[in-house]
């Protein structure tokens, strides 16, 4: 019997985490893990640190259960999409499996479930399911589809392959409801996030003889537009459309003036190794990290820059 299954079986109460800032592959593999529980009747919740989640997520199933406040009595934690334990956003004095696709994952967990080549954490649990004979329901298939979809940036990423389509038609054939999905991820935004993607343009920079697209976002502007931090990666990866361009970053200012990076990049250059210079991680073509401590924008965009120059 799988380790992991094993561990359910025994456990009384399970918290699944989707990592702080959560984006569509966090929520919607915890939300199929949740479900996968419900259907085995165990206690379960659903914990993840921030409070402001973009309502166009709202259409996953079981997403009005995610709670802000980390549940007592638990004994079981699974970690979806974490690539680094400071993603979860507590610190956990129980279990801990760690299910992830992250190239910079360091099976910080008692279990990890890790697939570095995977498109998505949803892909990993596609598989875990598949592979201990799993049903994977309406609900479950849907959430599976999500992941793959926001992932693979609408299956337009180098990594999606006949493999990929024959998934999502497997996923299709389990009911997943792929029209709304598609509609959600792919169509649908927010007044708030559309008026912060023409501030972003306005104020982007080319950088490396326009191979480098640059976005500085103040907190001034975030209050200002009303988005939230997910929001401004709309306009890092349609920046990425410009012929000349490689690689597309943003900075950008938290309240408590620490920095959010997000670094976007086809191939030459490492976006992991990148943002692991600052202590985050990700993937060669998509990563990110945070500061953590007050940090001055202009001073990060230079030291960034010179990291990226080196490399290109
Ligand atoms: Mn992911």
């Amino acid at each position: 019997m799988n380790e992991i299954i094993n561990k359910i079986d025994s456990a009384k109460h399970i918290v699944v985490i989707s990592h702080v800032n959560p984006d569509a592959d966090s929520i919607s593999s915890a939300s199929a893990m949740y479900t996968y529980l419900l259907q085995k009747h165990k206690k379960v919740s659903w914990y993840c640190k921030t409070k402001d989640i973009s309502k166009k997520l709202s259409f996953i199933p079981w997403f009005d259960k995610i709670r802000d406040s980390f549940p007592g009595s638990v004994d079981l934690a699974i970690s979806l999409d974490c690539a680094h334990i400071k993603r979860l956003g507590v610190e956990l004095d129980c279990e801990l499996i760690n299910i992830d696709h992250h190239e910079s994952n360091i099976d910080f967990a008692m279990i990890n479930l890790v697939q570095t080549n995977a498109i998505s954490t949803t892909e990993v649990l596609y598989n875990f399911f598949k592979e201990n004979g799993i049903k994977i329901n309406p609900k479950m298939a849907t959430a599976l589809y999500v992941g793959l979809l926001d992932d693979s940036n609408g299956f337009m990423d180098d990594n999606v392959n006949g493999t990929t389509f024959a998934l999502i038609g497997e996923l299709i054939e389990c009911g997943a409801e792929f029209k709304i999905c598609n509609k959600n991820i792919m169509k649908s935004m927010s007044l708030a996030a559309l008026r912060l993607k023409g501030v972003m343009f306005k104020n982007m920079t080319l950088e490396c003889d326009a191979r480098v697209t640059f976005f500085c976002v103040t907190d001034e502007e975030m209050m200002a537009t009303g988005a939230l931090g997910v929001d401004c990666e709309l306009a890092l990866e349609e920046s990425m459309s410009l012929a000349h361009v490689e690689v597309a970053v943003l900075v950008r200012q938290n309240s408590d003036l620490t920095i959010k990076g997000s670094i976007r990049s086809d191939t030459k250059v490492d976006a992991s190794k990148i943002a692991s210079a600052f202590g985050g991680g990700g993937h060669t073509s998509r990563s990110g990290f945070d500061t953590g401590s007050e940090t001055d924008i202009q001073d990060i965009k230079e030291k960034i820059l010179n990291l990226i120059k080196k490399e290109i």
